[in-house]
């Protein structure tokens, strides 16, 4: 570990805090913990900038205003889109999917037409398609992964047809880590369909570099609060010709251009798509997480993090027993696995007892814990702000946990 990345810890004041026994918090692809710089942005904000935006004549207001633009602006380059126009504000990723299948795919589907996702989805992005799939009587197609966690690429050539409207997989999944080529198969789906394409975004963001113009999705959607920033904010990044042409997802204040009783025009995107008051201090939090990830070299981060999933994964696989559900030679820092003999809920509240924070349960991805077969898992997922000592504290406890039970 760089001593620049050592040093990064210090600006979370929560990994800081010492109750009985300091906190491992291995619980980051729920959401992260936030540094200092975010807290105080927001904070800041609220005691000496606070006012709304886009309605405002008066400085403070034309103030909030500008700062809101200038982070659509920051965005618009940390993930490299072509415009600002392009970023619209959500809640997070998962309000991001629904506003496409709502605003794009109730348009677009017909009978007949084919949506694919993949066995390894979030249910955000299952079941908005599901849904609008059931509406339209258009089939959801499902692409199969192996056994190591990977998509099936010659399912996904068997499956890709002229019936082929949307593909919405995930860039990395938040139980087997997987981190889906989609350098491969962004391509074939061009060349092969005229599908559009969604990327969910939300374990990759603040992990790796993203660069969309690169990549070449329609879409692509990620929360705040998994890369450093607040909850309650997301981007919805779409292709501005695709935007244009997509009705509103909501109605209300600052999205119409002119009403009357009558009728309503709208106004282009990204308005178009942001009714009500913004979520502006969140918006203010979000712009710091990205300021603060910016002065970060993302790819050697993403080298730390690879090293602390090696070096877990090489101390869990020791412990007999112990199966890592997600094998995949490309992961992220994710590592989800059960335990022969003990339910992953009471490995969960054992490391609690220890002050180790780990997710367990389906994860949001009931289909995927159908598939390998287990009820639930244990998952822990790792930051820049972690390090092995941790892990070696998790390995452990998993140990003393199944002392227990021999
Ligand atoms: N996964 C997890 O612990 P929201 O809730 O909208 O911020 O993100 C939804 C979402 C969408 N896609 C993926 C791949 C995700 O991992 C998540 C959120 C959390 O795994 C909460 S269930």
């Amino acid at each position: 570990m760089s001593k620049k990345i050592k040093q990064l810890r210090d600006d979370f004041p929560l990994l800081k805090k010492n109750n009985s026994k300091s906190l491992i918090y291995l619980d980051n692809t729920a959401t992260t913990q936030k540094p200092k710089q975010v807290i105080d942005a927001m904070k800041d904000f609220l005691e000496n900038e606070n006012a709304t935006v886009h309605r405002g004549i008066y400085g403070l207001s034309q103030k909030a205003t500008s700062r809101c633009d200038d982070i659509r602006i920051s965005i618009k380059d940390f993930i490299n889109a072509k415009s600002e126009n392009e970023i619209i504000f959500t809640k997070g990723a998962t309000e991001s999917i629904n506003l496409v299948a709502h605003s794009y795919a109730y348009d677009n589907l017909e009978e007949g037409d084919e949506v694919i996702i993949t066995e390894m989805e979030h249910h955000a992005n299952i079941v908005p398609w599901q849904q609008v799939c059931n509406a339209k009587n258009a089939n959801l197609i499902v692409l199969k992964i192996s056994k190591k966690g990977e998509i099936d690429l010659e399912n996904l050539k068997e499956k890709c047809n002229s019936k082929t409207k949307i593909v919405a997989i995930t860039h990395i999944s938040n139980v087997l880590g997987t981190i889906n080529p989609l350098d491969q198969i962004i391509p074939y789906i061009r060349a092969n369909t005229n599908a559009v394409i969604l990327i969910d975004g939300a374990q990759a963001v603040g992990h790796k570099p993203i660069d969309l113009q690169k990549m070449d999705c329609d879409f692509y959607v990620f929360s705040a609060h998994k890369m450093y920033g607040p909850t309650g904010i997301g981007i919805l990044y779409g292709k501005y010709e695709l935007l244009e042409k997509m009705r509103p997802y909501q109605h209300g204040g600052d999205m119409i251009e002119l009403v009357s009783f009558d009728k309503t025009t709208f106004a282009k995107p990204p308005a178009r798509f942001e009714a009500g008051t913004p979520a502006i201090v969140e918006i203010i939090g979000l712009g710091a997480s990205i300021d603060y990830l910016k002065q970060l070299n993302l790819d050697e981060i993403n080298k730390y993090e690879k090293e602390l999933l090696d070096y877990a994964t090489e101390k869990l696989s020791q412990i007999k027993g112990l199966t890592i559900i997600g094998q995949s030679n490309n992961k992220g820092a994710i590592i989800s696995f059960t335990l022969e003999g003990i339910h992953p809920h009471d490995i969960g509240q054992f490391l609690d007892e220890e002050g180790i924070a780990v997710r367990v349960g389906h994860h949001c991805a009931q289909p995927l814990m159908k598939i390998y077969n287990v009820p639930a898992t244990v998952r822990a997922s790792f930051s820049f702000y972690n390090n092995k000592d941790e892990i070696d504290a998790l390995v452990e406890s998993v140990k003393k946990l199944k002392g227990f039970f021999e």
